[in-house]
C-alpha cells in the first residue's frame, strides 16, 4: 500500500513537471512523463505525417521516366528521395513515442491509420507534377512551419530540418508551372487544367472545419497545434492566390473574393462528402496506392531480415 502511495506520488509531480513545461513553453522530450492521451494524439498525427511523406512518393514516382528533360528528372528524383527522408525522419521521431516502425506500418495497411487525402488522386500529366510541388507542397509547409513550435521536441526539431527541403520542393513546383504558363496554348491549358484538379484537393489537406475537427480541442491544449485547420488553409490560399496571379494562372472558384474586414480571402465551399470519400478509402487512387506500399514492403523483406542479420553479427563481435 505504502510503496503504491509512492508511485502515485511520484507519478504525481512527473505529471506536474509536464504542466510546468506545458505552460512555460518548454519541449516535452521522450523520457518526460507524458499524459497516456498526449502520447497517444503524437503516435496518431505523427505516424500519419510520416505515411503521407512516403505514400506522397507514388503519384510523382509515376513521372520519373517521363520528365520532360534531364534537368527535370533530376530535381524531381531528388525532391522524391527528399519525401522518403523526411518520412524515415518521422518514422523515427513518432518510435522515441514507444511505437516501432513495424506496428505503424502494420497500422497503415488495415487501414487504422490514414494519410494525406490528396495522395489518392492520380497524376495524369507533367502538369500535375508542377501543381503537386507548387500546392501540395505549399499547403505542406504552411502547415509544418507552424509544427516547428509543437510542443514535442522530436517532432518540432524534424519539422525544422524538414521545412528547409519543403521549400525547394515548392519551388520547383512553381517554376514548372511558370513554365508551362511561358509556353504554348496547349502548354498553359494543360496547367491551368492541373490548377483545377489539385486546387480544392490541396484545401482538403488542411483537414475538417475547425468545428468539425474532433481532435482540435486536445491539440490547442496540448500545444500540438499552435493553429488550427482554417487559419492555416486561409493563410495558404492568401499566398497562393498572389502566386497564381503572377504567372497568369486562375483559381477555379468563382467566389474567392478579398474580405478586407478579416485581412483573408473568402472561399466557395468546399466539397467535405468528397473528402469523407477519400478519407473513408474510396477516393480515385486508394487502393492502388495502399496495394504497391504492399508489394513494395513485402519485396523488401530480404532488406529487413539481412539488416537485421548484419546488425546482430556487429553485436555479437563488439
Ligand atoms: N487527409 O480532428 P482533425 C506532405 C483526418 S505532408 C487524411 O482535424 P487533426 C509532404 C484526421 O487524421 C502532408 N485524413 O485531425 C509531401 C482525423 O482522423 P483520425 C501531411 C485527414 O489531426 C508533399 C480526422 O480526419 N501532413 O504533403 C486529413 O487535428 C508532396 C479528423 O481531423 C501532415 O500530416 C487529410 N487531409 O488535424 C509529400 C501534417 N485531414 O486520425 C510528398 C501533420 C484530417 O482520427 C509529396 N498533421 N484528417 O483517424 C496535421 O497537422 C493534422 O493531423 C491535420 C489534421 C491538420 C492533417
Amino acid at each position: 500500500m505504502m510503496e503504491h502511495n509512492e508511485n502515485t506520488a511520484v507519478q504525481e509531480v512527473a505529471l506536474s513537471a509536464f504542466d510546468y513545461k506545458m505552460e512555460n513553453d518548454q519541449a516535452i522530450e521522450p523520457r518526460d512523463e507524458m499524459p497516456e492521451g498526449y502520447r497517444k494524439h503524437l503516435i496518431r498525427q505523427m505516424s500519419q505525417h510520416a505515411h503521407s511523406e512516403v505514400i506522397g512518393m507514388q503519384p510523382e514516382g509515376n513521372w520519373i521516366t517521363r520528365a520532360p528533360s534531364l534537368r527535370a528528372k533530376q530535381i524531381l528524383l531528388a525532391k522524391i528521395q527528399d519525401e522518403c527522408g523526411h518520412g524515415l525522419y518521422l518514422y523515427s521521431a513518432a518510435e522515441t513515442l514507444g511505437i516501432s516502425r513495424s506496428e505503424m506500418i502494420a497500422q497503415l495497411h488495415s487501414g487504422k491509420a490514414k494519410y494525406s487525402s490528396v495522395f489518392n488522386y492520380p497524376t495524369l500529366n507533367w502538369a500535375d507534377v508542377g501543381a503537386i510541388g507548387w500546392l501540395v507542397d505549399g499547403a505542406a509547409i504552411v502547415n509544418q512551419v507552424s509544427l516547428q513550435r509543437t510542443s514535442y521536441g522530436p517532432y518540432s526539431r524534424a519539422m525544422v530540418r524538414i521545412c528547409k527541403e519543403e521549400s525547394f520542393h515548392q519551388r520547383q513546383g512553381y517554376e514548372i508551372m511558370a513554365n508551362m504558363m511561358r509556353g504554348t496554348a496547349d502548354q498553359r491549358e494543360m496547367a491551368q487544367d492541373a490548377m483545377n484538379r489539385w486546387w480544392w484537393p490541396s484545401l482538403m489537406m488542411f483537414g475538417p472545419h475547425d468545428s468539425s475537427s474532433p481532435h482540435t480541442g486536445d491539440a490547442f491544449k496540448w500545444k500540438i497545434k499552435r493553429q488550427s485547420n482554417d487559419e492555416l488553409r486561409a493563410k495558404f490560399i492568401d499566398k497562393t492566390v498572389q502566386q497564381a496571379e503572377v504567372i497568369g494562372l486562375t483559381i477555379p472558384d468563382p467566389e474567392l473574393k478579398w474580405n478586407e474586414e478579416k485581412g483573408h480571402y473568402d472561399h466557395g465551399p468546399i466539397n467535405w462528402a468528397e473528402f469523407q470519400r477519400v478519407i473513408g478509402g474510396h477516393g480515385p487512387c486508394n487502393t492502388q496506392r495502399i496495394a504497391h506500399h504492399k508489394k513494395t514492403h513485402e519485396n523488401g523483406a530480404w532488406v529487413r531480415a539481412a539488416a537485421a542479420a548484419y546488425s546482430a553479427k556487429q553485436k555479437s563481435i563488439a
